[in-house]
């Protein structure tokens, strides 16, 4: 069986963090996501999500995807993941490129970086709600709503 692990904070859910997590999935069998915890991510990440870890775990174990769901505690535990999981290949987006060269080098775990979905990302949300941006692209006087 041919595992995978992922990192990330995984926010306001959306299109961009489930195409990595398809394709991240697609490259073994067994995919593990190591959630950000809402500690480490007001200390380490400067970040305040709109979700709690707990809300975040719950939508990312109801994707297809995703067969395991841990706590990303600190920056140091990948090393240690990649053994205590057993992981043949640890995947990142490509706005990590590089920055995580260091698990091949010291250990068996293969890393891919895997291009970014363009044009999403939890801060755009955000940004949008807040200027009120809602769906542009449906021309909404050609819908036909029926009132019950
Ligand atoms: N992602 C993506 N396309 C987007 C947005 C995000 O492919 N439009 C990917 C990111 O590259 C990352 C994953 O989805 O691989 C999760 O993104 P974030 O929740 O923003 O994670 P991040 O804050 O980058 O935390 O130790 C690693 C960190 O925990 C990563």
């Amino acid at each position: 069986m041919k595992r995978v692990i992922t990192y990330g904070t995984f926010d306001m859910l959306h299109y961009g963090h489930i195409n990595l997590l398809r394709r991240a999935r697609n490259l073994g069998d067994y995919l593990i996501v190591a959630l950000s915890t809402d500690e480490f991510n007001w200390l380490s990440k400067k970040k305040k999500t709109y979700f709690s870890y707990e809300k975040r775990k719950q939508l990312l174990e109801a994707i297809r995807y995703v067969d395991l769901v841990i706590p990303e505690n600190s920056w140091d535990q990948k090393i240690s993941d990649m053994y205590e999981y057993h992981i043949d290949t640890f995947v990142m987006g490509d706005d990590w490129d590089g920055k995580f060269n260091f698990i091949e080098e010291q250990t068996k775990t293969k890393v891919i970086y895997l291009d970014r979905t363009p044009e999403i990302s939890t801060s755009r949300i955000k940004n949008d709600l807040h200027k009120k941006k809602l769906v542009t692209d449906i021309d909404t006087s050609k819908i036909d709503v029926h009132t019950e």
